[in-house]
């Protein structure tokens, strides 16, 4: 981090701990400078009007303006720096985010569905494969409506308030939404994006540093907005399987078919799930 990035600390960002997140922060930074520099001169440029042509040296309106082309120059200039920014620097790392997603063996898929006021996630478990979901079976036990009749879904896992992910491999989270439209946000990875019922929306990042971050909805879903909050633990290889072979257990293997285990184990990963993940980001 250089001494630019200290405008970025200032505006109260987290420390970046995504692969691609401190391009994003290079163009954050080089726009607030970019802006700080033209209030000044544009500010200075206004004082200098005013002293230059005061009416106490003009009494006479000068109906024909400015003749040199320095204005215009310096406009030209300034569109000139923001075409360069937004056609040579954003849309490109947009199109990036956007168009280019890892490959389907390098990426962990996760995918995670937002309801009023906590996000749920649903992992395929270890055969790789989720697990059919419909409205129709969501319940107090089954949050996010698995199939109990697809042996696909035997063996996924769902929790919801704390998500873990292992370090330096593409995570893609694939947005969705129960009920009103929420936005997953991640600032410590630089990316977001909006969680809309019926629509699944793909973002995607690499985690390149352990820890955990905080989780925000970005959208303002509701009175309670403001507690929509979760973890994103960024866990060492060997940290992320111990949590996954935890999660597994605590599934019951497969929680929507079996009806003993599934409330018993369902209920309290979901409840205390959403109070645990509160402390970590201090609120
Ligand atoms: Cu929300």
């Amino acid at each position: 981090m250089n001494s630019l990035a200290l405008i970025n600390e200032f505006l109260g960002q987290p420390p970046n701990a995504s692969s691609h997140g401190y391009q994003i922060d290079h163009i954050i930074e080089f726009c607030h400078w970019f802006m700080a520099a033209l209030f000044f001169g544009w500010s200075a440029f206004f004082v200098f009007v005013l002293i230059r042509f005061r009416k106490r040296v003009h009494p006479a309106a000068d109906h024909l303006g400015v003749r040199s082309g320095i204005s215009t120059h310096l406009e030209f200039s300034v569109v000139l720096i923001e075409a360069v920014l937004l056609l040579g620097f954003a849309i490109p790392l947009w199109a990036r985010r956007v168009n280019q997603f890892p490959p389907g063996k390098d990426a962990l898929v996760v995918h995670v569905v937002a309801q009023q006021f906590n996000f749920n996630y649903h992992l395929p478990g270890p055969d790789g494969q989720f697990g059919r979901r419909d409205v129709g079976f969501v319940s107090n036990s089954n949050p996010l409506g698995l199939d109990p009749n697809d042996p696909a879904g035997k063996d996924d896992i769902v929790t919801s308030g704390e998500l873990h992910v292992p370090v330096n491999r593409p995570i893609v989270a694939e947005l969705s939404s129960k009920d009103v439209i929420h936005d997953y946000f991640l600032p410590a990875m630089r990316i977001g994006g909006d969680a809309i019922p019926g629509s699944l929306i793909p973002i995607w990042f690499t985690p390149v540093k352990t820890g955990s971050y905080e989780v925000i909805c970005a959208q303002l879903c509701g009175l309670g907005h403001y507690g929509m909050k979760g973890t994103l633990v960024v866990d060492t290889p060997q940290d992320y399987q111990a949590w996954l072979k935890e999660r597994a257990e605590l599934s019951g293997g497969a929680q929507p078919a079996a009806p003993s285990p599934s409330p018993g184990g369902q209920q309290p990963q979901n409840k205390p799930a959403a109070p645990a993940a509160s402390p970590s980001p201090g609120g």
